[in-house]
């Protein structure tokens, strides 16, 4: 079995006494840059205001600082006094934020500009920023001004912000970053790379999220830089008692966002840079995948496989054998002499076809892609007018410059034959941009980055998400405004627009199923909850044991997708035995179960910005040592999982938030704010579900839309004190949710030591096609007998032990006693 490689740790901490002054070198070692001077800010010579925006001069350089909202303050840094075209990709094109009130006040030392939440202070001696709360707590400060180098190589400055690190600071965010989720003592960079089969601490990974959360004497706020050259972030390693980010081009700019909360902070990075749409309820579904399932016969008894053994699946993956020669958008007529034929057949049997898009289009003359590219001039070019040409799976490449709005257009258009096949989602991968060999284009590449062009030190890291971008726009027209479904390997903040996301290439052993454990708690905490790892391991063999361990973690992973690579052994749920798949069939069945759970907590997402994966930290940052656990989160807010990570464990001790939590699979009631002991049998996995919570619950079925429901199953746990729920329903596929056409329930459930009351209340225009619910109570502390709906008296039923009740789904109140 594969272990994953020691990658020599590029990050020492250790380094030489003001060394970061010249860490270009250090990390760039291809550069050879001469040392440049620093360049730092002087004393404030004036200011001035226009609207929620302030600019700060010392006669050369100027700061700006701009209110967004509330708790959200931009502080941006120009050398010479002009400051660069205000855009970003990481912003949402609709963004609406405003200050319901700011002010200036002109002190000795320094200017204050204030919302009503939070103080940016800027000293007038040497342009120190820190921010603070309405108490006077510092936040965060500069420990030095913002400073700058110019760098002769390409015209540009390397730009810097350095910030006061206190000692119990701890840092989190950065997206992929496949470290534990405290990020302090390291050094991060942020340059999109194709890493198969990284290791523990390997950096830099696929994607660029340049966004991270301080949490400080119990407070939180968040740092995002939005800058799409090459990033660094140094938590607190170089020096103990310091924070730094740097660039290699571009302009320092970055958001204050408030806390205190973690939660908010999260939030607060939504409101800037947006949240998923609803997928289409398939898409959440569970999804098989490897590279590749080829020809046709091969995809057919997979999917029949599932079919005969009964495990739930929606999708099945197409990677890149299926094209001609690795052409994109055209098909292997050999190993799929009839597209369309089987991906109808495969949808009428309930299984979506998913498939593979590159970037690289090969040069060919007789191929339409290429041809319509070179006659439109879409390509990337060198500096030196050259196309950009590279080798990856179809041979010699050019590659698409998605940062041009045509571009993009135009490869949106480009998945019609692909849609009207019938195929429903597409996985966009290579995209950091990988090419074999050379690792990625050269920097001279010239993008057309919306007009404002720049080269491909500022377009990498964005490639990769606009091309997804083009992706999904193009098939949301093709697919008369169908949910779609893509997914992306690189990523850069706000991909989440756009967008679900893999962890690219893991491997399978079992430090990799912790890899995953904190990457996809990282990732939903940095913008991109619908997240997955390649269930399983990509590269490597797992046995039995592991596989199963992962599909349980993988019941509890936004995006569920078994993955792996062209050299290993069958992957499908019943590859490693009976005993095995007894078992994953029956996480796998859990998924479906607790599919409008999840559901709404996508929904919650979108609309409510909240983090679909809730670290400990974020859900109860007031205890330090909470900042410091990984294994447990919660699945939304109502359940809280800590998957099983080592061979063998037959018990675990884990840590439950504050309140009362059942053990999932027997109800047991746990006391909360302590850690606990459980058994881990194979069979199971320590699932709890928050007391109060009302879950609701689908019938198993063998694909999302199998069946109609005539009642929704809801699971009252009973909690004492008062508990609020959510369950959102809508119609699955279109984007009528928009339109209010959804229904959201909100639950008040309010548990007493002889009495339980559910009131509903409910929101949107969306008529379910079920009429009522069945409602079960689980924990009661008391015989009921006693069950009154909106003044009717009601029958209690039993099953399996249970209390339950049917009643009409839009009942206000009900009284259980
Ligand atoms: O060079 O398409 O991460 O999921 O199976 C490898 C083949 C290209 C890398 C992806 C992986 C995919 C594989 N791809």
């Amino acid at each position: 079995m594969a272990e994953s490689p020691k990658k020599e740790d590029i990050v020492t901490g250790i380094l030489e006494e003001e060394t970061l002054d010249n860490i270009q070198h250090v990390n760039n070692p291809v550069l050879d840059v001469p040392i440049v001077e620093k360049k730092y800010l002087n004393r404030i010579l004036s200011y001035s205001k226009k609207g929620n925006v302030f600019i700060f001069t010392d006669g050369k350089a100027s700061v700006e600082v701009k209110v967004f909202s509330d708790e959200i303050i931009r502080v941006r840094l120009a050398p010479h006094s002009s400051f660069l075209d205000d855009f970003s990709y990481a912003i949402r094109e609709d963004i609406n934020l405003h200050p319901t009130s700011f002010s200036i006040l002109d002190l000795d030392d320094a200017f204050l500009v204030k919302t009503n939440v939070v103080v940016c202070r800027v000293q007038k001696e040497n342009f120190l920023v820190s921010f603070e709360n309405m108490e006077g707590e510092v936040m965060n400060a500069d420990y030095k001004p913002m400073h700058w180098e110019e760098n002769p190589d390409f015209g540009g400055y390397y730009v810097y912000c350095t910030k006061h690190t206190p000692e119990d600071e701890v840092f989190f965010g950065l997206g992929d970053k496949s470290a534990n989720l405290n990020l302090r003592g390291r050094r991060y960079q942020n340059w999109n790379a194709d890493t198969y089969g990284f290791g523990f601490n390997q950096d830099p990974l696929y994607k660029t999220i340049p966004f991270y959360i301080g949490v400080t004497g119990g407070d939180a706020y968040g740092i995002f830089f939005d800058n799409t050259f090459k990033t660094y972030f140094d938590f607190a390693a170089e020096k103990n008692d310091r924070t730094s980010y740097w660039s290699e081009g571009g302009e320092l700019q970055y958001y204050y966002i408030h806390g205190p909360q973690i939660i908010d902070v999260v939030k607060r990075y939504h409101e800037l840079t947006g949240t998923h749409d609803m997928p289409p309820l398939w898409a959440i579904g569970y999804h098989q995948c490897r590279w590749s399932y080829y020809p046709e016969a091969n995809v057919r008894e997979v999917a029949s496989q599932f079919r005969k053994r009964q495990i739930p699946c929606d999708a099945i993956y197409l990677d890149i054998d299926y094209m001609d020669g690795y052409r994109c958008f055209t098909w292997n007529k050999r190993y799929f002499p009839n597209p369309r034929k089987m991906i109808s057949d495969l949808a009428a049997d309930g299984f979506r076809t998913v498939v593979m898009i590159d970037p690289g289009i090969k040069v060919d003359e007789d191929y339409w892609v290429f041809n319509e590219g070179k006659e439109n001039k879409y390509f990337c070019r060198r500096g030196d007018d050259y196309f950009m040409e590279g080798y990856v799976w179809p041979g010699r490449c050019q590659f698409p410059d998605y940062t041009n709005p045509k571009v993009r257009q135009w490869w949106g258009t480009l998945y019609r034959d692909l849609v009207e096949d019938g195929v429903a989602g597409v996985w966009n991968d290579m995209n950091e941009p990988a090419v074999f060999g050379r690792g990625t284009f050269p920097d001279d590449v010239r993008h057309h980055f919306e007009g404002l062009r720049g080269s491909h030190r500022k377009a990498h890291n964005i490639y990769g998400m606009q091309m997804v971008r083009s992706t999904y726009d193009g098939l949301k027209k093709l697919q008369k405004n169908k949910r779609p479904f893509t997914i992306t390997r690189a990523a850069y903040a706000g991909t989440q627009r756009y967008s679900s996301v893999w962890t690219g290439d893991n491997i399978a052993t079992w430090e990799h199923l912790k890899i995953g454990v904190l990457q996809l708690q990282r990732l939903s905490v940095s913008g991109l909850s619908f997240c997955g790892t390649d269930i399983g391991g990509f590269t490597g063999e797992p046995d039995g044991e592991l596989y199963t361990r992962w599909m349980q973690f993988g019941v509890f992973s936004p995006f569920m997708r078994v993955h792996s690579a062209g050299d290993t052994r069958d992957r499908e749920p019943w590859s490693f035995g009976p005993e095995w798949e007894v078992i994953c069939k029956k996480f796998i069945e859990l998924r479906y179960k607790l599919l409008p759970y999840i559901y709404t907590v996508f929904w919650r997402q979108h609309k409510y910005r909240e983090p679909i994966l809730r670290p400990i930290s974020l859900l109860e940052q007031h205890k330090p040592e909470n900042l410091q656990r990984e294994e447990e989160f919660g699945f939304g807010h109502n359940i809280l999982v800590s998957p099983v990570i080592h061979p063998g464990q037959q018990s675990k001790v884990l840590y439950l938030p504050e309140g009362d939590w059942y053990y999932y699979f027997d109800h047991t009631l746990f006391v909360g704010g302590q850690e606990h002991k459980v058994e881990t049998r194979l069979d199971e996995m320590p699932i709890f579900v928050r007391a109060g919570s009302v879950i609701p619950e689908f019938p198993v079925m063998q694909y999302t839309m199998e069946k109609n429901i005539d009642a929704l199953k809801l699971n009252i746990y009973w909690g004492s004190g008062r508990y609020e729920s959510h369950v959102y329903t809508d119609h699955g596929e279109t984007f009528a949710y928009e339109q209010s056409v959804y229904n959201e329930k909100y639950f008040i459930v309010e548990g007493e030591q002889n009495s339980l009351t559910i009131v509903q209340h409910i929101e949107g225009l969306y008529h379910e096609r079920f009429d009522s619910y069945k409602v079960y109570f689980i924990g009661l502390p008391f015989d009921a007998h006693h069950v009154e709906v909106d003044g009717d008296i009601h029958k209690i039923l039993m099953e399996e032990g249970k209390p339950y009740i049917e009643v009409e789904k839009e009942f206000r109140r009900l009284t259980i006693s």
